[in-house]
């Protein structure tokens, strides 16, 4: 049993009997969008009292929970928060959050730093004490696992089938590992995908573009890249938009505007792309690749850090410069810990935190060069 997986669904079965205001809070990415939508609609068909749905704007407010939501969610308090996919390192915003009236679940994936937050209940493979022996679901995955404990067997199959479908999405978007849990949820996903009944998903293979492609999984990654994009309207990622909508002829609009929105941002990091590869040719000495700058769009840094590190088999920090603020996107090829390189320098970062191989930083502009030596020599003595 997953450690406190028990705990944290008789918490929400309680909040939905005595009509508690929920509040759900997701990490805007696939993982965390899915995971969102799947509590939002277990929540629903047992009654529960959602009052806000949020995200946060990892662009103009950064990853996690933020101060700005949390002034913002303020005004539903007392209410019970249910974070996912984010929330195991945002140890003042969640004291602040208990400070404020909120019980705090977090339901998280990411490895957890020295010490936990002080969440009521914290479901997190990677706690200490959580003896499940598979430690790579995704969020959403979790998320699913919770719903199956909420609902025992008021899920009914079809229900079952279209929240599987969306823990299957998030699992391939978050790029786990596909063994045990993860390849349960993704073959059961996978087999009704197709024939959905989730307007969100019809659309998808609805469109002339996804018809080219040969077979589901390569269909999959496809929509994958265009959910992926950014479209917020009133603070609702795209992504949500389209995956809880009922509406057939809704979703189709976002779906066509995606995908045009998608095939300019290739242009756009094609472009930057050429010129990183042009910088990091100059500095083959080295040990990580290490590059940013105003102009280096911050959606683009995931994608970008993960084409580099590939390339260069080594780690990649992409970062964007925002005022006084370096936020960045990491990746690296398996073998290499860069949470743990961070850990290491942590005394330059403001935050930093995530996967070994896929991880994320803030810094002062003033601490950037400094980080950077720091995790040159980290890695010179570290190299895989
Ligand atoms: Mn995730």
């Amino acid at each position: 049993m997953i450690k406190n997986l028990d705990k944290a669904a008789g918490r929400l079965q309680k909040a939905v009997r005595q009509k508690e205001r929920i509040i759900l809070y997701g990490d805007a990415d696939l993982d965390g969008v899915c995971s969102a939508i799947i509590m939002q609609e277990t929540l629903k068909s047992l009654g529960g009292n959602i009052v806000r749905v949020y995200f946060p704007d990892r662009e103009n407010d950064g990853y996690g929970i933020t101060p700005k939501a949390l002034k913002e969610l303020t005004a539903f308090a007392p209410a019970l928060l249910c974070a996912m996919d984010l929330g195991i390192s945002n140890f003042k915003e969640i004291a602040k959050a208990k400070e404020l009236g909120f019980d705090v679940i977090l339901v998280d994936h990411h490895v957890v730093l020295d010490t936990l937050p002080q969440a009521d209940i914290i479901v997190d493979p990677k706690q200490e004490g959580d003896e499940y022996p598979f430690k790579e679901l995704a969020a959403c995955g979790l998320t699913f696992r919770l719903a199956e404990e909420i609902l025992g067997d008021k899920m009914s199959p079809t229900m079952r089938k279209s929240l599987v479908e969306l823990a299957a999405i998030g699992t391939i978007a978050d790029m786990m590992v596909q063994e045990a849990d993860n390849r349960e949820i993704i073959e059961e996903g996978l087999a009704t995908l197709e024939n959905s009944w989730r307007p969100g998903v019809r659309a998808f293979f609805g469109l002339q573009e996804l018809s080219r492609f040969p077979n589901l999984e390569s269909k999959l990654q496809k929509m994958i890249s265009i959910l992926n994009v950014r479209d917020v309207e009133d603070g609702y990622p795209a992504s949500f938009r389209i995956l809880s909508s009922d509406s057939e002829r809704e979703v189709s609009a976002i779906a066509e505007r995606l995908l045009e929105v998608h095939e300019l941002r290739k242009q756009q990091r094609d472009l930057l792309l050429s010129r990183v590869r042009r910088e990091v040719a100059q500095k083959k000495d080295e040990p990580i690749v290490f590059e940013g700058g105003e102009d280096f769009d911050y959606i683009l840094l995931g994608a970008l850090a993960s084409i580099i590190s590939q390339e260069e088999r080594k780690p990649a920090f992409m970062y964007r410069k925002m005022g006084e603020e370096c936020v960045g996107s990491v990746r690296a090829p398996s073998g290499q810990d860069t949470v743990e390189a961070m850990k290491h320098c942590k005394e330059h970062t403001i935050t930093y935190g995530g996967h070994p191989q896929a991880s994320g930083f803030r810094v002062e502009v003033k601490n950037i060069e400094k980080f950077r030596d720091c995790l040159i020599e980290y890695f010179k003595s570290h190299s895989a």
